[in-house]
């Protein structure tokens, strides 16, 4: 059977969740929103009134010719005469359940893992609920958060498998985040056949106006993803347009939102304006979704984080995103306190950034890898050579689809496919504080007016801050980090209208 998993309900019976609606009217509302499947799930009524609210539920789903599963339950599909059954790991066995159920009959299994993943599509399931994808209250016992990345993963691995089977993501997918999941969750494999959402819809005031979002949502690409898909592989083909975005920076005055810490504010806006951008430091979350209408760019830069700046960067992230403004996160001092390894993962998961920029000790945390105890806010002794490093930006760009850029004597940048080091800049950058900060206000400028090729607008970003602060080295008067500063405006300043050579030559390629 041909079955659409695109939209699909799960319900749920709390009175938390259902807020005093009728469930069988709430479900009746999700299916003129345009829900594409039903699963009833019920984990507390006795069995006589599960049966009874099947049957209710039945009637309507027959109506729209949607397929109706019962969660768990077996003998009340039966009963009723369900068109499917949805289990869990601690559920009845698959094998026992398709006896049951017989092979017409829609069987979906839960899986967290590659493991259980893999053994519930050999076992014959239709399709599997993968999760979980965000912390939820709806289902508090949840085994594994396992995120986009984790999703990834077991996609991945069932595209190598013969048995095919269909997926839909679970866990906290909400319209601020259905896009973003499809998005990111999909690689060179087949992505999620569709997203399973309980109290989006359930819980909604107007339930069917969330399903009629939800499905309109689903079925087009989130607005960041409508740039950034130009991708020319050779050096020498992107290299000559480094000035000429340079140019256009200072031609297209692009706002660039900066929520940055309070130690490089002031330089950050220096910066934005020597490159020819418009700064704004706004750090209140609040005014973003007006900011975001403007056209620019946003930097979330969590150097001096706290728990209410972390909610203004999640508002600011979500509006930027709805906009299609290009977002960069700098994960400041990521690894370094628990406080903030919560908080890049609280903030990975609450959107989507564009490029995410960071020192070896900040992107291995951000990859989940550290083994560095990041001591304050640098990175620490190196413990990776540029292979690594390479591979390392090469792998979270390919996870989270997008830019990584990891700085350091050597740069590293990838986009997942195309990974290039940078051999430009200066000594005398590491003995100033916020030079690392206002480099990603730089690139979050050059993402602001270029957004056919996210990569090469963050690579051209980084080589004009670098060549400036090779050039403002070797001025005559500057004779280290006091003099070196000025001396970089004043590079950066000259060479908005200028094509540009750096001392130490162009770019090499890594491997
Ligand atoms: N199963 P909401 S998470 C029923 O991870 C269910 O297997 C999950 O609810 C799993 O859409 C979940 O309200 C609840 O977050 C999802
Ligand atoms: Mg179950």
């Amino acid at each position: 059977m041909l079955v659409d998993y695109s939209l699909y309900l799960v319900t749920d019976s709390t009175p938390a969740i259902l807020k005093g609606h009728n469930l069988v009217d709430v479900v009746e509302a999700a299916l003129q929103g345009g829900v594409t499947i039903v699963q009833y799930r019920d984990k507390t009524s006795d069995t006589a009134d599960l049966i009874k609210t099947a049957r209710e539920i039945h009637e309507v789903t027959l109506r729209y010719q949607v397929p109706f599963l019962i969660n768990d339950r077996v003998d009340v599909a039966l009963a009723i005469g369900a068109e499917g059954v949805h289990v869990g790991q601690d559920d009845m066995d698959l094998a026992t359940v398709r006896r049951l159920m017989g092979k017409n009959a829609i069987i979906g299994v839960t899986a967290s893992s590659i493991e259980e993943a893999r053994t519930a599509a050999k076992g014959g399931a239709d399709y599997l609920g993968l999760g979980t994808l965000f912390a939820t209250p709806t289902k508090e016992n949840t085994k594994s958060i396992v995120g986009t990345a984790g999703i990834k993963e077991i996609l991945a691995s069932l595209s190598a498998m013969d048995e095919k089977v269909s997926t839909v993501g679970i866990g906290g997918v909400n319209a601020s985040n259905a896009q973003r999941i499809l998005y990111q969750s999909k690689a060179a494999f087949k992505g999620l056949d569709g997203l399973a959402v309980v109290s989006a819809i359930v819980g909604a005031d107007d339930p069917k106006q969330a399903a009629s979002d939800l499905r309109s949502l689903i079925g087009r690409p989130p607005a960041f993803a409508s740039y950034g898909n130009k991708k020319v592989k050779d050096l020498k083909v992107l290299l000559p347009d480094v000035p000429n975005i340079a140019k256009k920076v200072a031609e297209n005055q692009p706002l660039c939102h900066n929520m940055t810490n309070f130690v490089v504010q002031n330089f950050a806006a220096n910066i934005a304006l020597s490159i020819g951008a418009s700064p704004i430091m706004s750090m209140n979350g609040a005014e973003a979704p007006d900011l975001a209408k403007l056209g620019g760019s946003l930097v979330i830069n969590m150097g001096t984080v706290t728990p209410e700046g972390l909610n203004n960067y999640l508002q600011a992230l979500r509006a930027y995103n709805g906009q299609g403004g290009p977002v960069l996160f700098d994960p400041v001092g990521a690894g370094a306190t628990s406080q903030r390894r919560n908080a890049v993962k609280t903030l990975m998961a609450g959107g989507y950034f564009d490029v995410i920029k960071g020192n070896e000790g900040e992107i291995t945390t951000v990859l989940g890898e550290s083994v560095i105890q990041q001591r304050g806010v640098d990175s620490g002794a190196s413990k990776l050579t540029g292979i690594e490093k390479a591979k390392m930006v090469k792998k979270l760009a390919a996870r989270e689809r997008n830019v990584v850029f990891m700085t350091g004597v050597t740069d590293y940048i990838s986009d997942g496919d195309r990974t290039f080091a940078i051999k430009n800049g200066h000594e005398y950058l590491g003995y100033v504080t916020g030079t690392g900060c206002t480099l990603g206000t730089t690139v979050a400028a050059f993402l602001a007016v270029h957004r056919e090729d996210k990569l090469l607008a963050a690579l051209a970003g980084i080589v004009m801050y670098e060549i400036a602060a090779e050039r403002a080295a070797a001025r005559e008067n500057v004779h280290g980090p006091g003099s070196f500063v000025p001396a970089l405006l004043d590079e950066l300043f000259c060479l908005q209208k200028q094509s540009f050579i750096g001392q130490n030559g162009w770019l090499a390629a890594a491997k």
